[in-house]
């Protein structure tokens, strides 16, 4: 394959943009090499700005679960920009999704729209720290909640892809109030809780984590943390900005049935366009303004763009009963098949998957928290992703992120994907 375009295009907007990207991760830093510029996508296929065609499977690290450039998405944004494109007043539409949102997630009254999934978590956590009168969060090193400084100390997804899961500029203040525990890991949070019995407002967590490659909650992990909130007065956040109409209709609190207080969405929910959101019960939200005093606001919030995008995405996901299952079946079709490649090349590998969630990590220890997952060999994860590139596959650019598959996938992508494995495989 070729990528002077790309190569090219990268050095253009290194010099204008830091890093050349507007989100690290593209930057390709960890896997070495020149980021793809995309020039369209559709369905299954990203086509980049060199002419190449890419099966991809980030499918923009979750938004395009139906497929790139999906008809009834695409139909519902173009006429709905003609009706304006921003007002900063109330639109009915607003009304509509947020009560297509509820019906389809279990345990929640209220949601409220903002524009990414970093806005939802941080406003959850200001909701939980106004309502609750306490201060101190728990959360799970490798999880990646956003970029907002509560967040970023033992982060997962970029931040680990560079070395700084603690970012410089976060203040000690700010990160003496957030606790820290290993991920599927229930007696080191019991701890927590004995030390801060009475200070610790929530705990946030992915219930199935995505930004240190995928890794399920272990049996019982997260019915441990529903119990130790309830016993302490504390709020159970569910970041599932990742998970959140992909696991299922209702997302992991579906799937797995444990039931959070807070729910925190962002990439499905605006089907590709800027849209994140968090809802909780009645009186949890009471708290908000400008019913309560806990302030959080937005001039593009629930723009009505956004708001047809996401209307449009989630009215697709909800009349089709058997998406959720055959997504999950295609995503066991490829873990068989990478693993049936990986297991005859004698390599150290995990393979962790859930629903429509995969990744591969080069160790042979059990991937289950931060602490394994940083034992897989970066060496092998270039070779891999580049290799995979050259054969017209594009994977998540780092270790630290998990696939996610989209409906536009077929059988035959998922095989062809499983063959360019299997002519890479001797060179990793
Ligand atoms: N933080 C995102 C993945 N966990 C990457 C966002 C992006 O680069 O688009």
């Amino acid at each position: 394959m070729q990528y002077q375009r790309s190569s090219s295009l990268f050095k253009e907007a290194q010099a204008v943009i830091p890093g050349g990207v507007n989100s690290p991760v593209r930057a390709f830093k960890s896997v070495g090499g020149t980021p793809i510029f995309v020039e369209r996508a559709k369905g299954a296929y990203l086509y980049d700005a060199d002419g190449n065609k890419l099966i991809d499977y980030i499918s923009s690290w979750g938004p395009m679960i139906l497929g790139h450039a999906f008809t009834p998405v695409i139909d519902a944004v173009k006429q709905r920009a003609d009706k304006g494109t921003s007002f900063g007043m109330p639109t009915a539409l607003e009304t509509e999704i947020a009560n297509l949102a509820l019906e389809m997630v279990p345990n929640m009254d209220k949601i409220r729209f903002v524009n990414s999934g970093t806005e939802a978590c941080m406003s959850a956590v200001r909701l939980a720290r106004g309502a609750s009168g306490k201060e101190k969060i728990i959360k799970f090193a490798g999880c990646y909640h956003g970029h907002s400084d509560a967040f970023l100390i033992q982060a997962g997804s970029g931040a680990i892809t560079f070395g700084s899961p603690s970012s410089p500029g976060v203040t000690k203040g700010t990160a003496q109030d957030t606790l820290l525990a290993p991920y599927n890991n229930i007696e080191a949070v019991e701890q927590l809780f004995q030390e801060y019995p009475d200070e610790i407002a929530a705990i946030i967590i992915e219930p199935v984590a995505g930004n240190m490659g995928c890794i399920p909650p272990a049996e019982g992990f997260l019915d441990g943390l529903r119990k130790l909130c309830d016993q302490f007065g504390s709020y159970l956040i569910f970041d599932e900005v990742m998970t959140g109409f992909r696991l299922a209709k209702g997302g992991a609190q579906e799937l797995l049935g444990v039931k959070a207080d807070i729910v925190t969405f962002g990439k499905v929910i605006g089907g590709g366009l800027p849209v994140g959101a968090f809802a909780a019960s009645e009186e949890i939200m009471s708290h908000l303004a400008p019913e309560g005093p806990v302030y959080q606001a937005g001039t593009l919030s629930g723009n009505p763009l956004a708001m047809a995008a996401g209307l449009a995405m989630l009215q697709a996901l909800n009349s089709d009963d058997a998406l959720f299952d055959r997504m999950a079946k295609k995503t066991e079709r490829l873990h068989k098949g990478l693993d049936s490649v990986l297991k005859d090349a004698g390599l150290p590998y995990q393979i962790n998957r859930l629903g429509s969630m995969i990744s591969v990590h080069f160790t042979e220890v059990a991937v289950t928290n931060f602490e394994s997952a940083a034992h897989g060999d970066n060496d092998r994860f270039k070779k891999y992703f580049h290799g995979m590139l050259e054969q017209g596959i594009y994977l998540p650019p780092s270790a630290f992120e998990s696939y996610f598959l989209n409906d536009a996938l077929s059988n035959s992508d998922i095989d062809q994907t499983v063959e360019a494995l299997a002519v890479i495989v001797k060179k990793l």
